[in-house]
C-alpha cells in the first residue's frame, strides 16, 4: 500500500506540480487541477487516455467533465492523504494533457 506523504518529502514531491498548475485543497489531503481542452473530443479524449493509464496504476482520480473544462482531485484513499502514487497519476495527466 502506498504510504501518506508527509514533511520534506510531500513538500519536495509537491513542489513541481505546483508550477504544472496543481494547489492543494483546502481542508483535506489532496491536489487539484483545472485542465482546460479545446472542445468537449479533447477533453474526453484526455480521460479516456488518463483513465486506461489510472486503470493500470490501480490509482483512480476524484474527477468530472463539463464541456472542455476537466476538474481532477487526486488523493490516496487507503493511505488516507497524498503519496507517490498521487505525484505519478498528476504527472502522467500532465503528459496526456499535453501532448
Ligand atoms: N485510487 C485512489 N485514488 N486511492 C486509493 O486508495 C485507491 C485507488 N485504492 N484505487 C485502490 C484503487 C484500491 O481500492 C485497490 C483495491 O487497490
Amino acid at each position: 500500500m502506498a504510504e501518506k506523504l508527509t514533511g520534506d518529502a510531500r513538500a519536495q514531491a509537491i513542489a513541481p506540480l505546483r508550477s504544472a498548475g496543481w494547489s492543494e485543497v483546502e481542508g483535506r489531503d489532496a491536489i487539484h487541477k483545472s485542465f482546460q481542452f479545446k472542445n468537449f473530443v479533447e477533453a474526453f479524449g484526455f480521460m479516456a487516455k488518463a483513465a486506461l493509464e489510472a486503470e493500470k496504476m490501480d490509482h483512480h482520480p476524484e474527477w468530472s467533465n463539463v464541456y472542455k473544462t476537466v476538474e481532477v482531485t487526486l488523493t490516496t484513499h487507503d493511505a488516507g492523504g497524498l503519496s507517490q502514487l498521487d505525484v505519478r497519476l498528476a504527472t502522467r495527466m500532465d503528459a496526456l494533457a499535453g501532448g
